[in-house]
């Protein structure tokens, strides 16, 4: 086999690969739809794996109250490791950017909102992105769904669970009040 192809294919057999935690949310047009569109642009990009998806919850708007309420949503993906984060931000705001989001006001209503929660074995400080998402351990609207989907995460050493604990919210069915 040709030296060239051979180290192809074997960069894919021996690809190494890391979690990211992704958080959906959508208050502007179906929402439903929405999120799904997002998934599926996400799943068309060819360094990410999907792994887990948690269910759609309708959240109470937090920071900004007189909105609309969101469904929210996260997803485990495997992304390839040689993906630079700031990379994939990009890529992220291009397919908010291309599903139609407009950006208006800091915390108003969105159609799209990607955000990246955590990734595995990286912490990032930088003016354009901070990982982990530095509001996730208030926010019941992405505690709730990540511990559905990975109930023995850790984050900074503490649990999911450790952090639900500190806050007041409220999960019926498969809204959260907070
Ligand atoms: N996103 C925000 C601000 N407030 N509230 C809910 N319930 N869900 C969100 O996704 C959300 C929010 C900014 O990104
Ligand atoms: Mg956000
Ligand atoms: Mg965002």
């Amino acid at each position: 086999m040709p030296l060239l192809k051979l180290s192809y294919k074997l960069s894919f057999m021996c690809a190494s690969y890391e979690a990211v935690y992704l958080s959906l949310g959508s208050n502007l047009g179906d929402l439903i739809h929405n999120l799904k569109l997002a998934r599926n642009n996400l799943n068309s990009l060819p360094y990410l794996i999907e792994a887990q998806t948690s269910s759609i919850y309708y959240t109470e708007p937090q920071e900004k109250k007189d909105q609309p309420w969101f469904a929210n949503q996260i997803i485990k993906f495997y992304s390839l490791s040689s993906v630079k984060p700031i990379f994939f931000l990009n890529q992220l705001l291009a397919i908010e950017k291309q599903m139609g989001r407009k950006r208006m006001e800091r915390y108003g209503p969105r159609i799209i909102d990607i955000d990246i929660l955590i990734w595995e074995g990286k912490k990032i400080n930088s003016p354009k992105l901070t990982i982990p998402h530095p509001q996730m351990l208030k926010r019941a609207f992405v505690l709730i769904p990540l511990k559905e989907i990975a109930p023995q995460l850790k984050i900074n050493n503490q649990s999911i669970h450790t952090y639900l604990n500190k806050l007041s919210y409220r999960l019926i069915g498969d809204k959260i009040y907070q």
